[in-house]
């Protein structure tokens, strides 16, 4: 009789789920694991580091609309997986992290990495589980892996006690899972048509599109809504789920529109504190939500109603009620006065785009790289002054095209977040506009970049420290040492490190070429650019807006 060790169930587990790529640092006692899946042909991302890898899943898994999977090792590997778990579900991404845990029979004594893991991990997934016999491995994963994506996705973390991995069951006590249809949530019919009515009968009314919307594909819905002549703001991660370039985008004039508005349909988001803790709108104005979790309902926005429905079906239905009905605001100010106030916000940063000046301006960065990229392109921002002036100026065309450091502001996301999404979409160019200290976090992805065949370009704004000299400067002690600030290193030595595509710029004219280039290269690339350390964005800091 054929038998099967923990390792080979799992990957055959993964593999008839629709799984073919999983990350994770080869580690004890999940070497079975790592060895299963090479065996079942899955691609196995060796990365430099758990929390590298698990921002990488997550990116995989946020584009391939599936699970994003890593597999880690005890104790401290796992320890080092819990940043990942925790933005994942802080960020709505899907993450699966499987991981060994130390092997029974020895707990208590000072067993090798010994560790009440799954505590550990609970605060910050939205499902953890342990896998208490061999021959269920498949049907933990088969469970794993349905919450990580369904309802809201987030983190998920299955423990694996060191002793069931490397165990060997016969073939036929082994049943592999299959995922049912889950069908999408359909809104209260009755609640579409009081809402349908809202906007028909509104003055400002103001859509808003949220990461659920993108993780829904409610793109092609929403354009509906919002041809009506109804303008949209999005949170930093939902651009790009209706092209940048439409006419109703009101991003630019992102204040105005949510204090003015009387009627607001947010789509696929949260009114945490990215939309102001839902406290920024008009004394009166009428809010209802779109949400795939009733609970969303309670927080600190008013609502009028809360559906529970799909985004891109609210959003379609929606669109259907209204067909054919004038809206009150058709052809009033509204739209065109937030079209004039965007305008105005983003001539407010022109001449910063232009300018000439050595050390290169970042804004005059932020510029180029607009002009250089690719309306297919996968846009990742991170940093404190460079995420910032990024996320005003550089445009999304692409559905789930945009990712930056979130709900939680994590630095050290941006780097394996371009490789995780270039490895799901291989065809995409991928630009990555990373700070410093943001891309110094997790460096180590150039080699697993370039090792595994995942191209992205890396754009390092050096200004030489955390929000460039700024804190250094003014908000600690005079003539103390430097915390903040940085050495001027030379990050493009990375890319020469491993053969890649290497470029240093300090004027502003270099840019231009040294990005095309890159984007060229099919080898990962870095293209280091020195900024002004004093420069900050116009508009202050990202977090306490
Ligand atoms: C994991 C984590 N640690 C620390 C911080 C605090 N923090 C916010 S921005 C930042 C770095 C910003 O510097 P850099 O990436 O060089 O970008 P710049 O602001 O200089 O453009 C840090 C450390 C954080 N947000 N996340």
């Amino acid at each position: 009789m054929a038998e099967i060790h923990g390792g080979q169930i799992a990957a055959r587990q993964l593999r008839a789920a629709g799984i073919d790529t999983v990350f994770g640092v080869v580690a004890g006692p999940m070497i079975e694991l790592f060895a299963g899946a090479q065996e079942a042909g899955l691609h196995v991302v060796g990365c430099r580091h758990e929390i590298n890898g698990g921002f990488m899943a997550q990116a995989w898994g946020y584009q391939k609309k599936k699970a994003g999977v890593l597999i880690v090792g005890s104790g401290p590997a796992l320890t080092n997986a819990i940043t990942p778990l925790y933005v994942a579900t802080a960020s709505a991404l899907p993450l699966v992290v499987l991981g060994g845990s130390a092997f029974g029979g020895t707990l208590g004594l000072g067993a090798f990495q010994e560790l009440d893991q799954l505590a550990l991990a609970k605060p910050a997934c939205k499902w953890t589980g342990q896998v208490d016999a061999t021959a269920r491995i498949a049907e933990w994963i088969h469970l794993a892996l349905g919450k990580a994506v369904e309802g809201r996705p987030g983190g998920v973390y299955l423990d694996f006690p060191g002793h069931l991995v490397g165990k060997r069951v016969p073939e036929e006590q082994v049943t592999l899972r299959s995922a049912p249809e889950v069908t999408r949530a359909f809104p209260d019919p009755d609640a579409i048509a009081r809402t349908a009515d809202l906007l028909e009968s509104a003055e400002r009314p103001l859509v808003l599109v949220g990461k659920g919307a993108a993780w829904a594909d409610a793109g092609p819905a929403l354009a509906k809504l919002v041809d009506l002549g109804i303008p949209y703001v999005t949170s930093p991660m939902a651009r790009g789920t209706l092209p940048d370039d439409h006419p109703s985008f009101a991003n630019a004039a992102r204040s105005q529109a949510l204090a003015g508005a009387d009627v607001i349909v947010m789509f696929g988001g949260r009114f945490n504190w990215i939309f102001g803790l839902g406290r920024r709108f008009a004394s009166g104005a009428k809010i209802v939500q779109v949400d795939v979790e009733a609970e969303e309902a309670f927080s600190g926005a008013t609502l009028t109603t809360a559906i529970v429905a799909d985004a891109a079906i609210a959003a379609e239905q929606l669109g259907a009620a209204l067909a054919g009905r004038k809206l009150r605001s058709a052809g009033s100010s509204w739209l065109a006065g937030l079209r004039a106030a965007a305008a105005k916000n983003e001539a407010g940063a022109e001449k910063a785009l232009a300018d000439d000046s050595i050390p290169i301006q970042p804004y005059r960065l932020v510029n180029e790289v607009k002009a250089a990229l690719p309306r297919d392109a996968i846009v990742i921002e991170e940093g404190e002054t460079i995420m910032g002036i990024c996320r005003a100026m550089l445009p999304s065309y692409r559905s789930r095209g945009r990712l930056n450091a979130g709900t939680t502001g994590c630095m050290g996301v941006g780097a394996p977040y371009a490789v995780g999404a270039k490895l799901a979409c291989p065809e995409a160019p991928v630009v990555a506009v990373l700070g410093d200290y943001a891309f110094g976090a997790a460096a180590m992805c150039v080699e697993t970049a370039q090792r595994v065949g995942a191209h992205p370009v890396f754009v390092v704004a050096n200004n030489e420290g955390i929000a460039g000299h700024m804190i250094q400067d003014h908000m600690l002690p005079p003539g103390s040492p430097r915390i903040a600030a940085l050495l001027p290193a030379r990050y493009d030595k990375l890319a020469e490190m491993v053969d890649g595509f290497a470029a240093h710029v300090e004027r502003p004219e270099q840019i231009r070429p040294a990005l095309e280039q890159a984007l060229a290269a099919d080898r990962v690339a870095v293209v280091h650019v020195r900024i002004d350390p004093k420069a900050v964005r116009l508009g202050g800091s990202n977090y306490l807006q």
